[in-house]
């Protein structure tokens, strides 16, 4: 941590009564403090539990990470063309430090910080319907309260901690991808397990595996990889990204957060071999192409699906020396239907000596001790565990925040059994409680930072609406979040994602319910917020104001 910064956290506001206050100061939280802030002239204070900005890219610190999506400079904020034009982006596939960079950037540029109360984590969030305000105590025992609390408390968040037994015992370092120390790691002689093959797995075990003496993989499911292709971005691309920077935002909202025109033909239209020769174009062409930009209906004709799948699997068959590790990595699952992973290097590095696999569905792990992992077939001895297990995802951090609505309602009690939510944004008993990225939204499936920007506009807009009519609250009604559970269940159920346990069903926590996470169409998402808007906040209740002393 940058000591400098931490004792630049000036509290310039002394006062705990704000219009607004903002738990996260990741890209969503960020955002919304410049939006309520500067833009409508809120009072709003921000609470972060991380020594600085960034949420994920804060916390995410493991060897190689880099946005699993394609990247600069469309994961950016879009919101002012001055930053697009000061902030250069090196690389098609940012890597985290120039994303926490540019926020830390941002963060300055915009004066965020002395609004934003660092190192402290929010432990409690109440409700009180006689003032219509939010309260919340932090850890260091001080209390606030707001008009509107807005959580931007993250989609990936909550780290995800297996419980096999004798794992408090094992005696070496253990790190978690997503706690990652800021310190430098060093692998250099030692013997390293790695649990877990997501994007986390799958960007940091190269990167582990030149440096370490010898890694183990435990993979509980085989994965699709596509090739990233980073690359260096070329001074033509960055002068004509800031030329074309209007066209290409709306396209980004238009064309689901990317500003690619995505294919529309037809696989029936094309011979196997046509159609095998656009997967090997997009294969070469890299990034997430060969998903969004092959043939219409990937993710929902399960024939065509399969052809991608096998595809795929031709290619880790290819570049894989050993048959047996070859057919280890075959994923099995439908192509996509889990968190597309974009790599570089990571089936090559199972060509290398030092790095050794194995299959946890044939070989299941069965206990820790001090020195080992002990899986049912042998003992792998190692010094270092990296635990790239993943996260609670989109409901995990909100539920851990557990805020006490209407009647002092726990989140956590009404989401025992379904994530139920109005728009993803808002939840029926929590009145005045807006979420950024929350179950229902578009969240991952959207580029997140215009993503964000367009939820916080239409959350100020819905704030500024209750104080032209004198309102006092806004709150979700039951019946609109019912609704809004089909809809999205529906368009869910018509692909193939909810075959496959993934974290966008909740599939990876154990007990956790199964539910669909996301919304599937992030611009017809963002329609139907203007539309809900426009036709009076349908779905809404609203309650005039009560007089309270702020
Ligand atoms: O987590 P994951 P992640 N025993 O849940 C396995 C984003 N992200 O941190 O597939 C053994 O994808 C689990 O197995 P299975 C990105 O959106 C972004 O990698 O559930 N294994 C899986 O292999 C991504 O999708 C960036 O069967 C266990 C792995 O651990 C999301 O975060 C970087 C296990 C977890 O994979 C999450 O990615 C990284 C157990 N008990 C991530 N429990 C950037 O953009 C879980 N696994 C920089």
């Amino acid at each position: 941590m940058d000591r400098g910064r931490q004792e630049a956290r000036v509290t310039e506001t002394t006062d705990t009564e704000h219009d607004a206050i903002i738990i996260g100061a990741g890209f969503g939280g960020l955002y919304a403090l410049h939006h309520l802030r500067d833009e409508m002239g809120l009072r709003v204070r921000a609470f972060e539990g991380a020594g600085g900005v960034g949420g994920t890219w804060w916390t995410n610190r493991y060897p190689g990470p880099r946005v699993d999506a394609p990247s600069s400079p469309f994961y950016a904020y879009t919101f002012s063309k001055e930053l697009v034009d000061e902030w250069t982006w090196k690389e098609t596939q940012t890597a985290q430090g120039d994303v926490l960079a540019y926020l830390e950037h941002v963060a300055d540029r915009f004066d965020l910080r002395k609004d934003i109360e660092f190192d402290t984590w929010i432990v409690d969030a109440r409700y009180d319907e006689a003032t219509q305000r939010w309260t919340i105590e932090t850890d260091a025992g001080q209390t606030a309260t707001a008009q509107f609390l807005v959580c931007a408390v993250g989609a990936l968040f909550v780290a995800n901690m297996p419980d096999y037994p004798g794992i408090p015992d094992f005696a070496g370092e253990c790190y978690h991808t997503g706690r990652w120390p800021h310190e430098k790691v060093s692998f250099a002689g030692k013997r390293v397990g790695v649990i877990g093959t997501g994007s986390s797995g799958i960007q940091s075990i190269p990167e582990i595996a030149r440096e370490a003496d010898h890694v183990t993989v435990f993979q509980r499911t085989p994965q699709y990889a596509l090739p990233a292709r980073n690359r260096p971005l070329t001074p033509e691309e960055i002068a004509r990204y800031r030329h074309d920077w209007a066209d290409l935002r709306t396209s980004m909202r238009k064309r689901g957060g990317w500003p690619f025109a995505t294919n529309r033909r037809r696989a029936s239209d094309y011979s196997k071999e046509e159609r095998h020769a656009v997967y090997e174009e997009l294969w070469e062409k890299g990034g997430i192409h060969l998903s969004i930009d092959s043939f219409v209906g990937v993710l929902v004709d399960e024939a065509l699906n399969e052809e991608v799948s096998e595809f795929v699997r031709g290619k880790i068959r290819d570049i894989v020396r050993d048959p047996e590790t070859a057919r280890k990595l075959m994923p099995d699952y439908h192509f996509g239907t889990k968190r597309l992973i974009l790599e570089g290097g990571y089936f090559e590095t199972y060509n290398r000596e030092n790095v050794s696999l194995v299959d946890l569905r044939e070989d299941p792990i069965e206990a820790f001790t001090p020195e080992a992992v002990r899986t049912k077939q042998g003992e792998h001895p190692i010094d270092v565990l990296v635990l790239a297990t993943g996260f609670d995802a989109v409901s995990g951090s909100m539920r851990k925040l557990d805020p006490k609505g209407r009647g002092g309602v726990s989140l956590a009690e009404k989401w025992r059994d379904r994530f139920d939510t109005y728009l993803g944004t808002t939840i029926a008993g929590f009145p005045n409680l807006f979420m950024i990225h929350g179950p229902g939204s578009p969240g991952v499936f959207f580029t997140m930072p215009l993503g964000g920007e367009l939820t916080t506009a239409w959350i100020a807009d819905c704030i500024r609406h209750l104080r032209e009519q004198g309102l006092g609250a806004v709150e979700a009604t039951e019946d609109a979040e019912a609704a809004w559970d089909r809809e999205i269940s529906a368009i869910a159920d018509r692909t193939l994602y909810p075959r496959t346990n993934s974290w966008y069903m909740g599939a990876n926590i154990p007990g956790k319910p199964r539910q669909f996470l996301g919304h599937l169409r992030g611009s017809q998402y963002f329609d139907r917020l203007t539309e809900v808007a426009e036709q009076g906040w349908e779905g809404f209740v609203f309650e005039p104001a009560r007089d309270h002393p702020s």
